[in-house]
């Protein structure tokens, strides 16, 4: 009996285009599993769609001067063809502005509702008075008080990871006007996440839920086990899961006009209504899918691990029947060419435009994405490694192999498969070797490892070439015919066998070897065989495998980028702040400081406490500058310290004022130190 899978992959916004870090952190490797699966004939779902609602897409339609729908029609039309051109199998890519997922979605809040599984309650909201809205999620940024970073969201921080509330920001300004907000009543359905504390940390630390043994926490990534703890241990704060806007699915109950769902509540439930969608087209059952024995996974980046592992799994849970996620792969993240890959600065490889620039290249992209993919750290593309890794690995070793296997059976053999006759220790030894690979391979793509997966498969193609270097059957072919005939029996078998173990990362390479070899695309169990290929079989002329790429591709891709970033330099730094008084900047008290001590922050990689000398006393500041300066490097720095700061607990360290820093196009920091040798508590103004 197959198992039933339900693979999902995160919805991307319908705000932009797709780049190839989004790809190779999220839709590749979902890619790849699910083909593997499928391989072994198990039964999957493999679901996807745009995620049309939330701030992103109504702050890109006002920055465009259009509207939300018109936004999500084009960027979700550029995306799905992308993912098409680019060969990710999605069961179905669907939308969450369908009739079917709102209903979907409504229904689901209905029964969470009913069950009171929601605290209603009345706050206090940041709103916009010039554009008449409240304030969340995108809606409004400010520093984040976790990590003292500029431009954290009103629900999280995408640099620390932290799940936010729009009152935890520190100098909150709107988004829409850049103004600072006031503060007004309204009323939400909060998800009390502090009362499933207990169940979670049960359920993360030790895989259990109500008793049963569902998952193995080792199988899950040390980032997504270690960031779900640091939330809970930091404490679970009940999260409003309605939002006061007009773009979104409507809230179904009384009392709630002119609010819709909080949009990480309408995303997850689209994948459930994205298997309802594809279930119906397919005559399957959805709810199959969904509960029993069902394995559900998650292929997302790191900053939505908080949404899938956590505040998903409640709502699951909460609904009731329903399985939790088996795994929840969340990638790190992919840097280009020695900067963060930017939407906003345009420092980015659009996966549409590469296809539109090198259809005949997705397979290579597949092949250089994987074998960089940022599993278990951040990685870096460079043009230069996508030119040897396809050069290097695919051509040399990959296309190599295969062209030799089949160029010389077609030589000596007039292309006819031939027969094996005795067997060397050369022979047996390469056989004993090709049947170690099936599970090699498996237990490393069920491991998520698909990186390690795929060099496996590369190995295979290696044990060929070797092989083929050992024997040199060219030279024999003048005196032993005989032993040429085994020797080509054996490497057609094992090029066969790379048919198999290079389809889940390479699919069209796959069947472009099958092809040469007049064979059908064969599944999992046979990986491992040495005789796939019968005596007598006749086999096709082979054509180029892999092209090589030129030095003037990589030249005039880096060109393209280069031209790209200069055409948004303005862009590069913030807007500059709305205008404030001469007043207003006096009350702030800014002096000269003295680090004179520092330590790191437990469970907080990218705070240091510092204790500072400022002239009128020593204090306690708390600064996200962990990852820019270790505390050894930071004694005895001058620094400008803003006294007069409100104190704040931040990761259960009481700071007292904030030290300024200047942050660069790059993103690197520098305190801002007087030229002279001023002492502590030297006053800037
Ligand atoms: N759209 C976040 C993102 O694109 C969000 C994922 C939703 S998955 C339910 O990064
Ligand atoms: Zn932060």
């Amino acid at each position: 009996m197959s198992q039933k899978y339900t693979v999902t992959a995160a919805l991307p916004y319908a705000n932009g285009p797709l780049h190839l870090g989004h790809v190779a952190g999220v839709y590749l490797p979902a890619d790849i599993f699910v083909r593997f699966l499928r391989l072994k004939n198990e039964d999957v779902a493999f679901v996807c769609g745009s995620d049309e609602h939330g701030a992103a897409i109504t702050l890109r339609a006002k920055k465009e001067g259009t509207t939300p729908q018109a936004i999500v029609d084009k960027y979700h039309g550029i995306n799905k063809k992308a993912f098409s051109d680019f060969d990710i199998s999605f069961d179905i890519y669907t939308r969450t502005s369908t009739d079917l997922h709102k209903k979907t979605a409504q229904d689901y809040f209905k029964v969470l509702n009913d069950k009171g599984s929601f605290i209603k309650k009345t706050t206090e909201q940041y709103y916009d008075e010039e554009f008449n809205q409240f304030l969340a999620d995108r809606y409004i940024t400010g520093t984040c008080p976790s990590c003292s970073k500029e431009g954290a969201y009103g629900d999280q921080c995408e640099k620390c990871g932290s799940d936010l509330s729009p009152t935890d920001l520190i100098n909150p300004i709107s988004t829409l006007s850049g103004k600072t907000p006031t503060l007004k009543e309204t009323s939400h359905w909060f998800l009390p996440m502090d009362q499933h504390e207990a169940w979670l940390k049960e359920w993360i630390k030790e895989g259990t839920f109500e008793g049963k043994q569902l998952h193995n926490p080792k199988d899950w990534r040390n980032q997504v086990n270690g960031q779900c703890m640091s939330w809970i241990d930091g404490g679970l704060h009940p999260r409003a899961m309605t939002r006061d806007l007009d773009w979104g699915v409507k809230v179904p109950v009384e009392g709630a006009d002119g609010k819709v769902l909080y949009v990480w509540l309408d995303a997850p439930i689209g994948y459930i209504s994205a298997t309802k969608e594809w279930a119906e087209k397919n005559n399957k059952d959805w709810k199959e899918y969904w509960t029993g024995d069902s394995k559900l996974v998650h292929f997302i980046g790191k900053d939505n691990i908080v949404f899938h592992a956590i505040i998903f799994p409640i709502l699951l849970k909460e609904h009731g029947g329903f399985v939790l996620p088996d795994n929840v792969p969340a990638y790190e993240f992919l840097n280009l060419e020695g900067d963060k890959f930017s939407t906003s600065r345009n420092w980015a490889v659009w996966l549409h435009e590469f296809m539109e620039a090198n259809p005949d290249k997705k397979d290579e992209l597949k092949y250089v994405l994987t074998s960089i993919a940022p599993e278990s750290k951040d990685a870096e593309f460079t043009w230069k490694e996508f030119q040897a890794r396809i050069n290097n690995e695919l051509a040399d070793v990959l296309g190599n192999f295969v062209n030799r296997a089949v160029v010389l059976s077609n030589k000596y053999f007039e292309g006819k498969v031939p027969s094996r006759g005795e067997l060397t220790d050369v022979d047996t030894d390469v056989l004993a070797q090709l049947k170690t690979y099936p599970e090699k391979i498996e237990k490393l793509i069920r491991a998520y490892k698909l990186r390690e997966a795929q060099a496996e498969a590369m190995n295979l193609a290696r044990l060929g070439n070797k092989y083929l270097a050992e024997t040199e059957p060219w030279k024999l072919a003048k005196t032993d015919m005989a032993r040429v005939e085994t020797i080509m029996n054996i490497a057609l078998q094992i090029t066969a066998n790379l048919t198999i173990a290079f389809q889940p990362f390479l699919p069209q390479k796959a069947s472009t070897i099958a092809e040469f070899l007049g064979l059908d695309l064969l599944k999992w169990d046979s990986l491992g065989s040495d005789a796939l290929l019968a005596d007598g079989h006749q086999l096709n002329k082979p054509s180029i495998l892999i092209s090589k790429i030129e030095d003037k591709f990589v030249e005039e891709q880096i060109a393209t980028l280069e031209a790209s970033k200069l055409a948004n330099v303005e862009t590069t730094f913030e807007p500059q702040k709305d205008e404030t008084s001469f007043d207003d900047f006096m009350k702030m008290d800014i002096r000269v400081g003295e680090i004179i001590s520092a330590e790191k922050v437990k469970k907080a990689n990218k705070l240091l406490k510092l204790t500072v000398d400022t002239g009128l006393d020593k204090r306690t500041v708390v600064s996200g500058i962990a990852e820019h300066y270790s505390p050894e490097e930071v004694i005895g720095k001058k620094v400008s310290i803003l006294m007069n700061l409100a104190p704040r607990k931040i990761r259960g360290v009481e700071s007292q004022g904030m030290i300024l820093m200047a942050e660069n196009d790059k993103g690197e920091l520098s305190f801002i130190s007087p030229e002279k040798n001023f002492g502590a508590g030297g006053e800037i103004r």
